[in-house]
């Protein structure tokens, strides 16, 4: 991994409907996330947070089940524009969320200069929802669908430049909430999807061996999405949408140390922390762990 780590907070609720997630940005600071990176022997510069608008009455309008869409794009702009000011100067990129309606500006600044980015995608959701397909409306359902350059144009050709990512290069691990339209989307493009399913049976050690293996042929960089709710609800409480039956601390830990031997993650976010539905910051410190493991924490 890079030497320096430049950390970017994104204060954005308006990709979903619970607010609270704009403050996991502070969560994770006050779990000490700068601190601990240092303490592993990165250069940490906390890039702080990207202003993120609000909507005025009139933007709240829903444009083709797109919930505050003008709002989110524009934020999405700066922070595409933050990140690919911090790459550009060789920096690792660690971003820090808000909903995760926000990986559309990291992935958008993480895959210009590359052809074959690969992502991990941790996540209980697909997140490959369009206007068309999502039952709510709520962008941070529709960030991966963006990246394949599915859904709104405003969103899609953020950057400039549609698709970001290749299908085939887009590894999903803890997935049990899929709706109709992103299974077919799956079964369409033919997705590596580790549902719990999968992680159940085989265990995590050769999901991640399988996962590392498929993106170590062929992709010239890894971004990581962590989506806290990939986690079980009972470890990770504090997140807008939980689902039953997720990972448990010490799986997502495992996949993060295994990532960790690899140094193949290039760019990194961890999102949906919300502290209002958090339980004494647990599910921040959580994270705040994860990134500890992925940067290289060992247990002895
Ligand atoms: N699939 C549902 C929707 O599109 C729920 C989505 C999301 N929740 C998230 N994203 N936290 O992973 O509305
Ligand atoms: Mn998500
Ligand atoms: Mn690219
Ligand atoms: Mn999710």
């Amino acid at each position: 991994m890079n030497k320096r780590i430049s950390v970017i907070g994104v204060p954005m609720d308006l990709g979903q409907n619970r607010r609270g997630v704009d403050m996991g940005p502070s969560a994770m600071r006050y779990a000490g996330v700068i601190e601990r990176l240092i303490a592993l022997g990165f250069d940490v510069v906390d890039r702080g947070d990207i202003e993120i608008g609000r909507p005025s009455k009139l933007d709240v309008i829903e444009e083709g089940n797109l919930k505050d869409l003008k709002v989110v794009v524009k934020a999405n702009q700066s922070l595409y524009e933050k990140v690919r000011s911090v790459g550009e100067q060789g920096d690792f990129p660690l971003v820090l969320g808000g909903d995760h309606s926000i990986a559309i500006g990291t992935l958008a600044a993480v895959a210009k200069e590359r052809e074959n980015l690969g992502v991990i995608w941790f996540d209980a959701h697909g997140d490959l929802n369009t206007g068309e397909t999502s039952p709510s409306g709520n962008i941070h359902g529709m960030p991966l669908a963006v990246s394949l350059g599915l859904g709104h144009q405003s969103l899609a050709e953020l950057g400039g430049y549609a698709p970001k990512i290749k299908p085939e290069n887009i590894v999903i691990i803890g997935a049990r909430s899929l709706d109709a339209g992103e299974k077919q989307l799956i079964r369409e493009k033919g997705m590596n999807v580790y549902t719990m399913h999968e992680i159940d049976r085989l265990g995590m050690t050769q999901v991640m061996n399988e996962a590392i293996a498929y993106l170590s042929c062929g992709t010239d960089g890894v971004h990581l999405s962590v989506d806290l709710d990939a986690l079980d609800p009972q470890d990770a409480p504090g997140v807008g949408t939980a689902v039953l039956g997720g990972t448990s601390y010490r799986e997502t830990h495992l996949a993060m140390e295994m990532l960790a031997e690899q140094n193949m993650v290039t760019s990194a976010e961890f999102v949906e922390v919300n502290p209002i539905l958090d339980v004494r910051n647990q599910t921040a410190v959580a994270a705040v762990e994860l990134m500890g493991s992925l940067f290289g924490e060992k247990l002895l």
